[in-house]
């Protein structure tokens, strides 16, 4: 079996796809786009991703797009571990989590935003950076309400870290780039320092991987 993932080191949702893969010990290779200087409209990336976006997927040739589609896709190929619970409900509870980050609060604030917010608005770098912390913010204030209602066990949906995890680590991740301080949502915190004690997320963070190194530990 050939897995190659497109990503980036500062891509939250190619680290979704590295711990996903990790999880369920799949091997891959990543190819580095450098997404903050425009990689991802160069070098025949446009033939790979029409929408100029990572993560791009490549199995045995087969592309696909979208780390929820992806990590769904990972699920059905190789069921164990499980990232979604096999209950019915709890499977559409942990999509509901995966969600509010993946289509809620993440698309507010990738780079084509951030661009179009200076380039369309005249938004300028402290402008940006409060959007961005304003919109991770309420994502946060979010999961930190659910979590409340439901606590984690030890993760999202019970014993194993599935997808609702990652996708809130992710979301944490994004909360490290703009300096929020956590500590403000204990139960998000305790989650996501929970699931960078696995090796699968800790080698997945975005400052350990060799694009993030070759550019000088910058973000
Ligand atoms: N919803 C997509 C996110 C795709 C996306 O927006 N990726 C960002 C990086 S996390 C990107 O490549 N952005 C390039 C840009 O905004 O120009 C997924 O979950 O895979």
């Amino acid at each position: 079996m050939s897995i190659k993932v497109y990503g980036f080191w500062r891509s939250i949702a190619s680290f979704r796809i590295r711990v996903a893969l990790k999880l369920k010990a799949l091997a891959f290779e990543e190819i580095s786009i450098d997404i903050l200087h425009g990689e991802q409209f160069e070098h025949g990336y446009d033939a790979i991703n029409p929408e100029h976006v990572v993560p791009t997927f490549i199995h045995d040739g087969h592309t696909l797009y979208q780390s929820l589609a992806i990590m769904e896709y990972l699920d059905e190929i190789k069921p164990n571990p499980r990232l979604l619970p096999d209950d019915v409900r709890e499977r559409a509870y942990a999509r509901s989590l995966a969600l509010m980050t993946i289509a809620d609060s993440h698309p507010l604030i990738v780079p084509r935003v951030r661009k179009h917010l200076a380039n369309t608005f005249g938004a300028d770098a402290a402008a940006i950076e409060e959007w961005g912390a304003h919109w991770t913010g309420e994502g946060l204030a979010t999961y930190e309400r659910l979590l409340a209602r439901r606590n984690p066990a030890p993760f999202a949906l019970g014993k194993e870290a599935g997808l609702a995890d990652i996708c809130i680590a992710g979301h944490v991740v994004g909360a490290q780039y703009l300096r929020i301080a956590i500590d403000a949502y204990p139960l998000v915190k305790q989650l996501s320092d929970r699931c960078f004690q696995l090796p699968e997320f800790s080698s997945s963070h975005p400052f350990k991987q060799p694009d993030y190194q070759a550019a000088g530990g910058q973000h």
